[in-house]
Protein backbone atom coordinates (compact mmCIF):
# COMPACT_ATOMS: atom_id res chain seq x y z
CA UNK A 1 0.00 0.00 0.00
CA UNK A 2 1.86 3.56 -1.44
CA UNK A 3 0.48 6.48 0.84
CA UNK A 4 0.49 8.95 -1.83
CA UNK A 5 -1.69 11.61 1.11
CA UNK A 6 2.01 13.87 0.76
CA UNK A 7 3.50 13.66 -3.01
CA UNK A 8 6.84 15.70 -3.39
CA UNK A 9 7.80 16.58 -7.02
CA UNK A 10 11.02 17.99 -6.85
CA UNK A 11 12.32 21.18 -8.98
CA UNK A 12 15.97 22.03 -7.76
CA UNK A 13 15.94 25.37 -9.81
CA UNK A 14 13.33 26.48 -6.92
CA UNK A 15 15.45 25.72 -4.11
CA UNK A 16 16.44 28.74 -2.28
CA UNK A 17 20.01 30.16 -2.38
CA UNK A 18 22.45 28.15 -0.85
CA UNK A 19 20.13 25.19 0.15
CA UNK A 20 21.64 22.07 -0.91
CA UNK A 21 19.34 19.18 -2.36
CA UNK A 22 20.05 16.69 -0.35
CA UNK A 23 19.19 18.74 2.87
CA UNK A 24 15.72 19.75 1.36
CA UNK A 25 15.41 16.17 0.34
CA UNK A 26 16.31 15.36 3.97
CA UNK A 27 14.33 18.10 5.70
CA UNK A 28 10.88 17.70 3.14
CA UNK A 29 11.26 13.92 4.55
CA UNK A 30 11.58 14.42 7.56
CA UNK A 31 8.56 16.76 7.28
CA UNK A 32 6.37 13.57 7.07
CA UNK A 33 6.12 13.73 2.79
CA UNK A 34 5.32 9.91 2.00
CA UNK A 35 6.39 10.06 -1.82
CA UNK A 36 8.79 11.48 -4.00
CA UNK A 37 9.07 12.50 -8.06
CA UNK A 38 12.21 13.56 -8.65
CA UNK A 39 11.57 15.68 -11.89
CA UNK A 40 14.64 17.05 -13.62
CA UNK A 41 13.48 18.80 -16.77
CA UNK A 42 17.02 20.42 -17.59
CA UNK A 43 19.41 18.07 -16.19
CA UNK A 44 21.61 15.94 -18.81
CA UNK A 45 21.59 12.01 -18.29
CA UNK A 46 24.60 11.32 -15.98
CA UNK A 47 23.11 14.62 -13.94
CA UNK A 48 19.57 13.15 -13.37
CA UNK A 49 21.10 9.76 -12.92
CA UNK A 50 23.33 10.81 -9.84
CA UNK A 51 20.38 13.13 -8.31
CA UNK A 52 18.17 9.98 -8.82
CA UNK A 53 20.57 8.04 -6.71
CA UNK A 54 21.18 10.45 -4.16
CA UNK A 55 17.09 10.66 -3.73
CA UNK A 56 16.97 6.67 -4.08
CA UNK A 57 19.32 7.03 -0.81
CA UNK A 58 17.75 9.21 1.07
CA UNK A 59 14.09 7.90 0.41
CA UNK A 60 15.48 4.34 1.44
CA UNK A 61 16.25 5.43 4.59
CA UNK A 62 12.90 7.18 5.06
CA UNK A 63 10.94 4.07 3.41
CA UNK A 64 9.22 6.18 1.21
CA UNK A 65 8.69 4.94 -2.96
CA UNK A 66 10.61 6.79 -5.22
CA UNK A 67 9.16 7.65 -8.31
CA UNK A 68 11.39 9.34 -11.56
CA UNK A 69 9.89 11.58 -13.86
CA UNK A 70 9.38 10.62 -17.46
CA UNK A 71 12.51 8.70 -17.89
CA UNK A 72 11.92 4.61 -17.51
CA UNK A 73 15.91 4.42 -18.02
CA UNK A 74 17.04 6.31 -15.46
CA UNK A 75 14.28 4.26 -12.91
CA UNK A 76 15.25 1.10 -13.76
CA UNK A 77 19.04 2.40 -13.40
CA UNK A 78 18.38 3.02 -9.24
CA UNK A 79 15.94 0.68 -9.25
CA UNK A 80 13.14 3.52 -8.37
CA UNK A 81 9.66 2.53 -7.04
CA UNK A 82 7.93 3.68 -10.17
CA UNK A 83 7.99 6.16 -13.64
CA UNK A 84 5.44 9.36 -13.48
CA UNK A 85 4.03 9.96 -17.38
CA UNK A 86 3.15 13.11 -19.13
CA UNK A 87 0.25 12.63 -21.77
CA UNK A 88 3.07 13.02 -24.24
CA UNK A 89 5.55 10.93 -22.53
CA UNK A 90 6.29 6.76 -23.33
CA UNK A 91 2.74 5.22 -22.92
CA UNK A 92 1.67 3.46 -20.02
CA UNK A 93 1.93 0.18 -21.68
CA UNK A 94 5.09 0.53 -22.93
CA UNK A 95 6.65 1.65 -19.74
CA UNK A 96 5.22 -1.14 -18.15
CA UNK A 97 6.38 -4.02 -19.97
CA UNK A 98 10.00 -2.17 -19.79
CA UNK A 99 9.58 -2.44 -16.05
CA UNK A 100 9.77 -5.04 -13.38
CA UNK A 101 6.72 -6.47 -12.00
CA UNK A 102 4.99 -4.43 -9.39
CA UNK A 103 6.17 -0.61 -10.16
CA UNK A 104 4.26 1.98 -10.02
CA UNK A 105 2.97 4.07 -13.28
CA UNK A 106 1.72 7.62 -12.26
CA UNK A 107 0.07 9.80 -15.31
CA UNK A 108 -0.73 13.20 -15.54
CA UNK A 109 -4.07 13.93 -16.48
CA UNK A 110 -6.39 17.39 -16.71
CA UNK A 111 -9.66 15.66 -18.44
CA UNK A 112 -11.97 12.65 -17.67
CA UNK A 113 -10.80 11.07 -20.81
CA UNK A 114 -7.50 11.22 -19.70
CA UNK A 115 -8.73 9.19 -16.21
CA UNK A 116 -10.60 7.06 -18.59
CA UNK A 117 -7.36 6.52 -20.54
CA UNK A 118 -4.99 5.53 -17.96
CA UNK A 119 -7.16 3.59 -15.99
CA UNK A 120 -7.47 1.34 -19.27
CA UNK A 121 -3.77 1.20 -19.63
CA UNK A 122 -3.22 -0.55 -15.75
CA UNK A 123 -1.85 2.93 -14.34
CA UNK A 124 -1.68 2.96 -10.50
CA UNK A 125 -2.09 6.79 -9.56
CA UNK A 126 -3.39 9.49 -11.71
CA UNK A 127 -1.89 13.15 -10.72
CA UNK A 128 -4.92 15.65 -11.33
CA UNK A 129 -4.57 19.08 -12.51
CA UNK A 130 -3.44 21.95 -12.56
CA UNK A 131 -6.13 22.90 -10.27
CA UNK A 132 -4.72 26.32 -9.07
CA UNK A 133 -2.27 28.47 -11.13
CA UNK A 134 1.14 27.91 -11.09
CA UNK A 135 4.51 29.44 -12.09
CA UNK A 136 6.20 25.92 -11.60
CA UNK A 137 5.55 24.63 -15.14
CA UNK A 138 4.38 26.08 -18.11
CA UNK A 139 0.74 24.59 -18.89
CA UNK A 140 -0.14 22.92 -22.01
CA UNK A 141 -4.17 23.03 -21.24
CA UNK A 142 -6.58 25.50 -18.70
CA UNK A 143 -6.33 25.77 -15.30
CA UNK A 144 -8.94 22.82 -14.11
CA UNK A 145 -9.91 24.30 -11.03
CA UNK A 146 -10.77 22.65 -7.86
CA UNK A 147 -15.02 22.10 -9.01
CA UNK A 148 -13.52 20.41 -11.91
CA UNK A 149 -11.79 17.46 -10.12
CA UNK A 150 -15.00 15.61 -9.22
CA UNK A 151 -16.14 14.30 -12.26
CA UNK A 152 -12.20 13.50 -13.04
CA UNK A 153 -12.03 11.36 -9.79
CA UNK A 154 -15.61 9.77 -10.89
CA UNK A 155 -13.72 7.97 -13.04
CA UNK A 156 -11.65 6.19 -10.94
CA UNK A 157 -14.97 4.86 -8.92
CA UNK A 158 -14.58 1.13 -8.83
CA UNK A 159 -11.01 1.13 -9.63
CA UNK A 160 -8.22 0.74 -7.27
CA UNK A 161 -6.23 3.68 -8.84
CA UNK A 162 -5.57 6.42 -6.87
CA UNK A 163 -5.41 10.25 -7.22
CA UNK A 164 -3.36 13.60 -6.01
CA UNK A 165 -4.00 16.69 -7.50
CA UNK A 166 -1.07 19.30 -8.29
CA UNK A 167 -0.44 22.25 -8.90
CA UNK A 168 -0.43 25.70 -7.26
CA UNK A 169 -1.67 23.89 -3.94
CA UNK A 170 -0.34 25.54 -0.91
CA UNK A 171 -0.83 25.39 2.99
CA UNK A 172 -3.14 28.54 2.17
CA UNK A 173 -5.82 26.44 -0.21
CA UNK A 174 -4.48 22.78 1.01
CA UNK A 175 -8.39 22.44 2.77
CA UNK A 176 -9.95 24.05 0.53
CA UNK A 177 -8.46 22.17 -2.54
CA UNK A 178 -9.36 18.60 -0.62
CA UNK A 179 -13.27 19.56 0.23
CA UNK A 180 -13.92 21.14 -2.99
CA UNK A 181 -12.23 18.01 -4.66
CA UNK A 182 -14.42 15.39 -4.10
CA UNK A 183 -16.91 13.70 -6.70
CA UNK A 184 -20.38 13.62 -6.07
CA UNK A 185 -20.60 10.00 -5.84
CA UNK A 186 -18.19 11.03 -2.46
CA UNK A 187 -14.86 10.07 -4.00
CA UNK A 188 -12.06 11.58 -2.59
CA UNK A 189 -8.23 12.13 -3.60
CA UNK A 190 -5.63 9.95 -2.05
CA UNK A 191 -2.66 12.94 -1.80
CA UNK A 192 -1.90 16.53 -2.85
CA UNK A 193 1.01 17.10 -4.61
CA UNK A 194 3.37 19.73 -4.63
CA UNK A 195 6.42 21.42 -5.88
CA UNK A 196 7.36 24.78 -4.89
CA UNK A 197 5.58 24.97 -1.64
CA UNK A 198 8.30 22.66 -0.18
CA UNK A 199 10.91 23.14 -2.58
CA UNK A 200 11.21 26.62 -2.76
CA UNK A 201 10.28 27.18 0.99
CA UNK A 202 13.72 27.99 3.39
CA UNK A 203 11.81 25.20 6.27
CA UNK A 204 10.75 22.40 3.74
CA UNK A 205 10.32 20.77 7.15
CA UNK A 206 7.44 23.08 8.44
CA UNK A 207 6.24 23.07 5.42
CA UNK A 208 5.89 19.67 4.89
CA UNK A 209 4.59 18.74 8.26
CA UNK A 210 1.83 21.93 8.01
CA UNK A 211 0.85 20.54 4.71
CA UNK A 212 0.50 16.90 6.15
CA UNK A 213 -0.96 18.02 9.32
CA UNK A 214 -4.09 19.30 7.08
CA UNK A 215 -4.32 16.28 4.98
CA UNK A 216 -4.63 14.12 8.17
CA UNK A 217 -7.40 15.92 9.96
CA UNK A 218 -9.39 16.24 6.94
CA UNK A 219 -8.91 12.53 6.22
CA UNK A 220 -9.93 11.23 9.89
CA UNK A 221 -12.93 13.41 9.75
CA UNK A 222 -15.04 10.85 8.84
CA UNK A 223 -18.02 12.86 7.49
CA UNK A 224 -18.44 11.79 4.07
CA UNK A 225 -21.75 12.66 1.76
CA UNK A 226 -23.96 10.29 2.47
CA UNK A 227 -22.54 8.74 5.87
CA UNK A 228 -22.93 10.27 8.91
CA UNK A 229 -25.75 13.05 8.88
CA UNK A 230 -26.51 15.15 11.62
CA UNK A 231 -30.17 13.43 12.40
CA UNK A 232 -32.17 16.49 11.53
CA UNK A 233 -36.49 16.21 12.32
CA UNK A 234 -38.94 19.27 11.68
CA UNK A 235 -38.55 19.49 15.41
CA UNK A 236 -35.02 20.01 15.59
CA UNK A 237 -34.62 22.52 12.67
CA UNK A 238 -37.27 24.30 14.19
CA UNK A 239 -35.61 24.34 17.46
CA UNK A 240 -32.22 25.02 16.16
CA UNK A 241 -33.50 27.91 13.96
CA UNK A 242 -35.19 29.58 16.95
CA UNK A 243 -31.78 29.31 18.93
CA UNK A 244 -30.04 31.13 16.45
CA UNK A 245 -32.73 33.99 16.49
CA UNK A 246 -31.53 34.03 20.34
CA UNK A 247 -27.89 34.13 19.38
CA UNK A 248 -28.10 36.56 16.99
CA UNK A 249 -30.11 39.43 19.17
CA UNK A 250 -27.38 38.32 21.69
CA UNK A 251 -24.06 38.15 19.73
CA UNK A 252 -25.07 40.71 17.58
CA UNK A 253 -22.76 39.25 15.17
CA UNK A 254 -21.32 41.99 12.22
CA UNK A 255 -22.10 40.40 8.37
CA UNK A 256 -19.73 41.90 6.05
CA UNK A 257 -21.99 42.63 3.06
CA UNK A 258 -21.03 42.91 -1.07
CA UNK A 259 -23.93 43.60 -2.77
CA UNK A 260 -25.35 45.70 -5.29
CA UNK A 261 -26.91 49.25 -5.06
CA UNK A 262 -30.52 48.18 -5.86
CA UNK A 263 -30.53 46.49 -2.44
CA UNK A 264 -28.09 47.88 -0.04
CA UNK A 265 -30.09 49.48 2.07
CA UNK A 266 -32.87 47.66 2.69
CA UNK A 267 -30.83 44.67 3.02
CA UNK A 268 -28.67 46.66 5.94
CA UNK A 269 -31.88 47.39 7.50
CA UNK A 270 -32.83 43.63 7.62
CA UNK A 271 -29.91 42.97 8.87
CA UNK A 272 -30.02 45.22 12.23
CA UNK A 273 -33.98 43.99 12.43
CA UNK A 274 -32.62 41.10 13.05
CA UNK A 275 -30.27 41.97 15.88
CA UNK A 276 -27.19 42.13 13.99
CA UNK A 277 -24.75 44.89 12.53
CA UNK A 278 -24.26 44.84 9.19
CA UNK A 279 -21.97 46.62 6.64
CA UNK A 280 -22.04 47.01 3.33
CA UNK A 281 -17.93 47.76 1.97
CA UNK A 282 -16.67 46.73 -0.96
CA UNK A 283 -12.98 48.50 -0.61
CA UNK A 284 -9.99 45.81 -1.21
CA UNK A 285 -7.77 48.25 0.83
CA UNK A 286 -10.60 47.17 4.12
CA UNK A 287 -11.12 43.39 3.06
CA UNK A 288 -8.91 42.07 5.18
CA UNK A 289 -9.34 43.85 8.30
CA UNK A 290 -12.66 43.32 8.05
CA UNK A 291 -12.46 39.22 8.21
CA UNK A 292 -11.07 39.04 11.25
CA UNK A 293 -14.03 40.77 12.75
CA UNK A 294 -16.91 39.60 10.27
CA UNK A 295 -19.11 36.68 11.69
CA UNK A 296 -20.41 35.80 8.46
CA UNK A 297 -19.84 37.38 4.62
CA UNK A 298 -22.49 38.23 2.19
CA UNK A 299 -21.37 37.84 -1.75
CA UNK A 300 -24.15 39.22 -3.91
CA UNK A 301 -23.45 39.18 -7.71
CA UNK A 302 -26.33 41.90 -8.75
CA UNK A 303 -24.45 44.76 -9.58
CA UNK A 304 -20.90 43.20 -10.58
CA UNK A 305 -18.29 45.60 -10.52
CA UNK A 306 -16.32 44.34 -6.98
CA UNK A 307 -14.80 41.38 -8.33
CA UNK A 308 -11.40 41.77 -7.04
CA UNK A 309 -12.76 42.07 -3.79
CA UNK A 310 -14.75 39.12 -4.02
CA UNK A 311 -12.66 37.14 -4.68
CA UNK A 312 -10.30 38.27 -1.64
CA UNK A 313 -13.26 38.39 0.49
CA UNK A 314 -14.07 34.99 -0.11
CA UNK A 315 -10.38 33.98 0.35
CA UNK A 316 -9.76 35.69 3.85
CA UNK A 317 -13.32 34.31 5.06
CA UNK A 318 -12.14 30.63 4.61
CA UNK A 319 -9.06 30.93 5.86
CA UNK A 320 -10.92 31.85 8.75
CA UNK A 321 -13.42 29.30 8.98
CA UNK A 322 -15.89 31.97 8.49
CA UNK A 323 -18.89 31.10 6.44
CA UNK A 324 -19.27 32.60 3.34
CA UNK A 325 -22.86 33.10 1.73
CA UNK A 326 -23.51 33.16 -2.41
CA UNK A 327 -26.05 34.73 -3.80
CA UNK A 328 -25.23 34.72 -7.96
CA UNK A 329 -28.16 37.51 -8.84
CA UNK A 330 -28.69 36.74 -12.60
CA UNK A 331 -25.93 34.73 -13.00
CA UNK A 332 -27.80 33.31 -16.03
CA UNK A 333 -28.33 36.59 -17.64
CA UNK A 334 -24.60 37.49 -19.48
CA UNK A 335 -21.59 35.43 -20.31
CA UNK A 336 -19.68 38.37 -17.81
CA UNK A 337 -21.36 36.64 -14.58
CA UNK A 338 -20.99 33.24 -15.48
CA UNK A 339 -17.48 33.23 -15.61
CA UNK A 340 -17.19 35.46 -12.45
CA UNK A 341 -19.19 33.06 -10.82
CA UNK A 342 -17.33 30.31 -11.71
CA UNK A 343 -14.28 32.55 -10.83
CA UNK A 344 -15.34 32.82 -7.10
CA UNK A 345 -16.16 29.70 -6.71
CA UNK A 346 -12.90 28.16 -7.49
CA UNK A 347 -11.10 30.53 -5.44
CA UNK A 348 -13.31 29.90 -2.37
CA UNK A 349 -15.54 27.68 -1.06
CA UNK A 350 -19.35 28.49 -0.35
CA UNK A 351 -20.95 27.90 2.74
CA UNK A 352 -24.71 28.24 1.45
CA UNK A 353 -25.10 29.16 -2.18
CA UNK A 354 -28.94 30.97 -2.67
CA UNK A 355 -30.65 31.23 -5.85
CA UNK A 356 -33.60 31.30 -7.53
CA UNK A 357 -34.63 28.47 -10.46
CA UNK A 358 -33.22 30.67 -13.47
CA UNK A 359 -29.99 31.38 -11.16
CA UNK A 360 -29.41 27.53 -9.77
CA UNK A 361 -29.98 26.16 -12.94
CA UNK A 362 -27.59 28.35 -14.97
CA UNK A 363 -24.75 27.34 -12.22
CA UNK A 364 -25.63 23.72 -12.97
CA UNK A 365 -25.33 24.10 -15.97
CA UNK A 366 -29.01 22.55 -16.61
CA UNK A 367 -31.59 24.02 -19.22
CA UNK A 368 -34.50 22.54 -17.38
CA UNK A 369 -35.11 26.48 -16.45
CA UNK A 370 -34.60 29.50 -18.09
CA UNK A 371 -33.94 33.10 -16.74
CA UNK A 372 -34.62 36.13 -17.90
CA UNK A 373 -32.75 39.25 -16.66
CA UNK A 374 -32.62 38.69 -12.97
CA UNK A 375 -35.90 36.49 -13.04
CA UNK A 376 -36.20 33.01 -13.40
CA UNK A 377 -39.14 31.99 -15.91
CA UNK A 378 -41.27 28.99 -16.75
CA UNK A 379 -42.88 26.48 -14.08
CA UNK A 380 -39.23 25.71 -12.47
CA UNK A 381 -37.71 21.86 -11.89
CA UNK A 382 -39.58 18.73 -12.19
CA UNK A 383 -37.60 17.33 -9.17
CA UNK A 384 -36.37 20.81 -6.95
CA UNK A 385 -35.34 18.01 -4.58
CA UNK A 386 -33.30 16.14 -6.20
CA UNK A 387 -32.08 19.24 -8.09
CA UNK A 388 -30.94 20.73 -4.91
CA UNK A 389 -29.40 17.75 -3.50
CA UNK A 390 -27.26 16.92 -6.18
CA UNK A 391 -26.14 20.63 -6.71
CA UNK A 392 -25.26 20.55 -3.31
CA UNK A 393 -22.83 17.53 -3.44
CA UNK A 394 -20.99 19.00 -6.62
CA UNK A 395 -20.40 22.80 -4.99
CA UNK A 396 -19.66 20.94 -1.87
CA UNK A 397 -21.89 23.24 0.53
CA UNK A 398 -25.73 23.87 1.59
CA UNK A 399 -27.97 24.91 -1.70
CA UNK A 400 -31.04 26.73 -1.28
CA UNK A 401 -33.63 27.51 -4.20
CA UNK A 402 -36.30 29.85 -3.32
CA UNK A 403 -39.28 30.17 -4.96
CA UNK A 404 -42.52 29.77 -3.74
CA UNK A 405 -41.60 27.04 -2.06
CA UNK A 406 -38.37 26.84 -1.09
CA UNK A 407 -35.89 23.98 -0.85
CA UNK A 408 -32.51 23.71 0.45
CA UNK A 409 -29.93 20.58 1.23
CA UNK A 410 -26.43 20.29 2.71
CA UNK A 411 -25.78 16.91 -0.07
CA UNK A 412 -27.35 14.64 2.13
CA UNK A 413 -30.80 16.12 3.86
CA UNK A 414 -33.55 17.91 1.76
CA UNK A 415 -35.58 20.06 3.24
CA UNK A 416 -38.99 21.93 2.34
CA UNK A 417 -40.18 24.88 3.27
CA UNK A 418 -43.39 26.49 2.36
CA UNK A 419 -43.73 29.55 4.33
CA UNK A 420 -44.18 33.27 2.37
CA UNK A 421 -46.44 35.49 0.86
CA UNK A 422 -47.30 36.81 -2.85
CA UNK A 423 -46.35 40.32 -1.85
CA UNK A 424 -42.84 38.90 -1.24
CA UNK A 425 -42.84 39.08 -5.17
CA UNK A 426 -43.96 42.43 -5.86
CA UNK A 427 -40.66 44.11 -4.23
CA UNK A 428 -37.82 44.15 -5.66
CA UNK A 429 -34.48 42.28 -3.97
CA UNK A 430 -36.69 39.96 -2.00
CA UNK A 431 -34.43 37.22 -2.76
CA UNK A 432 -31.30 39.64 -1.97
CA UNK A 433 -32.79 39.88 1.92
CA UNK A 434 -33.43 36.07 2.09
CA UNK A 435 -29.41 36.07 1.06
CA UNK A 436 -29.23 38.74 4.01
CA UNK A 437 -30.77 36.56 6.56
CA UNK A 438 -29.41 33.74 5.48
CA UNK A 439 -25.69 35.38 6.02
CA UNK A 440 -27.37 36.67 9.27
CA UNK A 441 -28.28 33.27 10.57
CA UNK A 442 -25.40 31.45 9.43
CA UNK A 443 -23.40 34.09 11.60
CA UNK A 444 -25.76 33.15 14.36
CA UNK A 445 -23.82 29.37 13.82
CA UNK A 446 -20.44 30.27 13.45
CA UNK A 447 -21.03 32.15 16.87
CA UNK A 448 -22.28 29.22 18.70
CA UNK A 449 -19.80 26.82 16.73
CA UNK A 450 -16.56 29.41 17.15
CA UNK A 451 -14.74 27.79 19.43
CA UNK A 452 -15.14 24.39 18.61
CA UNK A 453 -12.35 22.25 16.84
CA UNK A 454 -12.79 23.09 13.21
CA UNK A 455 -9.00 21.48 12.00
CA UNK A 456 -10.83 19.45 9.37
CA UNK A 457 -13.43 22.06 8.47
CA UNK A 458 -13.56 24.79 5.94
CA UNK A 459 -16.36 26.29 8.23
CA UNK A 460 -17.56 26.49 11.87
CA UNK A 461 -21.38 25.95 12.43
CA UNK A 462 -23.73 24.17 10.92
CA UNK A 463 -25.11 26.17 7.67
CA UNK A 464 -28.04 24.15 6.88
CA UNK A 465 -29.44 25.57 10.08
CA UNK A 466 -28.41 28.70 9.08
CA UNK A 467 -29.44 28.86 5.82
CA UNK A 468 -33.06 27.51 6.86
CA UNK A 469 -33.41 30.30 9.81
CA UNK A 470 -32.26 32.89 7.06
CA UNK A 471 -35.88 31.87 4.82
CA UNK A 472 -37.55 30.76 7.91
CA UNK A 473 -37.28 34.41 9.42
CA UNK A 474 -37.94 36.15 5.61
CA UNK A 475 -40.85 34.26 5.07
CA UNK A 476 -41.89 34.08 8.15
CA UNK A 477 -41.90 38.26 8.74
CA UNK A 478 -43.93 38.31 5.42
CA UNK A 479 -46.30 36.32 5.99
CA UNK A 480 -46.89 38.32 9.22
CA UNK A 481 -46.25 41.91 6.88
CA UNK A 482 -48.93 40.98 4.34
CA UNK A 483 -51.72 40.89 6.79
CA UNK A 484 -51.12 43.77 8.67
CA UNK A 485 -54.14 46.41 8.23
CA UNK A 486 -51.90 49.21 6.82
CA UNK A 487 -50.34 47.10 4.43
CA UNK A 488 -51.97 47.98 0.77
CA UNK A 489 -49.67 47.02 -1.85
CA UNK A 490 -45.75 46.61 -2.41
CA UNK A 491 -45.02 50.29 -1.04
CA UNK A 492 -46.39 49.58 2.31
CA UNK A 493 -45.21 46.04 2.59
CA UNK A 494 -41.85 46.49 2.56
CA UNK A 495 -41.94 48.77 5.60
CA UNK A 496 -43.76 46.49 7.51
CA UNK A 497 -41.43 43.59 6.38
CA UNK A 498 -38.31 45.35 8.07
CA UNK A 499 -40.94 45.91 11.08
CA UNK A 500 -41.88 42.35 11.25
CA UNK A 501 -38.11 41.01 11.67
CA UNK A 502 -37.52 43.87 14.16
CA UNK A 503 -40.72 41.78 16.00
CA UNK A 504 -39.19 38.15 14.89
CA UNK A 505 -38.94 36.53 18.08
CA UNK A 506 -37.95 32.60 18.62
CA UNK A 507 -41.59 31.16 19.75
CA UNK A 508 -43.02 33.30 16.47
CA UNK A 509 -40.71 31.05 14.50
CA UNK A 510 -41.41 27.69 16.28
CA UNK A 511 -44.93 28.85 16.01
CA UNK A 512 -44.79 29.93 11.79
CA UNK A 513 -42.37 27.57 10.17
CA UNK A 514 -43.80 25.16 8.06
CA UNK A 515 -40.77 22.57 7.89
CA UNK A 516 -40.48 19.28 5.91
CA UNK A 517 -38.07 16.55 5.75
CA UNK A 518 -38.38 15.15 2.60
CA UNK A 519 -36.63 12.10 0.53
CA UNK A 520 -35.82 11.60 -3.63
N1 LIG B 1 2.39 19.18 -13.14
P1 LIG B 1 3.54 23.85 -7.81
S1 LIG B 1 1.28 21.33 -12.45
C1 LIG B 1 4.67 19.34 -12.20
O1 LIG B 1 -0.89 20.11 -14.11
C2 LIG B 1 3.33 19.86 -12.40
O2 LIG B 1 0.15 18.26 -14.47
C3 LIG B 1 1.26 19.86 -13.25
O3 LIG B 1 4.01 22.94 -9.02
C4 LIG B 1 0.09 19.38 -14.00
O4 LIG B 1 3.17 22.95 -6.71
C5 LIG B 1 2.87 21.08 -11.94
O5 LIG B 1 4.79 24.64 -7.48
C6 LIG B 1 3.63 22.07 -11.13
O6 LIG B 1 2.46 24.74 -8.32
C7 LIG B 1 3.16 22.11 -9.71
MG1 LIG C 1 6.70 14.50 -18.65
Amino acid sequence: MIDYSLYLVTGRELLPEGKAYCDFLREALEGGVTIVQVREKKADTAEFLHIANESKNLCTDYGVPLIINDRVDIALAVDADGVHLGQTDMPVRVARSLLPPGKIIGVSCNSVDHVKKAVEDGANYVGIGAVWATNTKQLTSLVLGVRAVGPLLSALDATSVKAVAIGGIKSSNVLRTLHGSVSTTGHRLDGVAVVSEIVSSREPFKSARTLKEVYQSWSNSTKQLGEISPSYTTETIKDRVADLLHVVKETKPLIHQITNIVVANQSANATLALGASPIMASALEEIYDLSRVLSALLINLGTVTDNESMLTAGRFANDAKKPVVFDPVGVGATEFRRKVAAELLNTWQASVIKGNAGELAALADSEEVQAKGVDSIGVGFANPAKFVRDLARKERCVVALTGAIDWVSDGTTIVKLTNGHKLLGDITGSGCLVGTCIATFCAGAWELAKNEDGAAKLVRGDMLIGALGGILALTIAGERAAVRSNVQGSGTFLPALIDELYNLTPEKIKQDSQVEIVTV
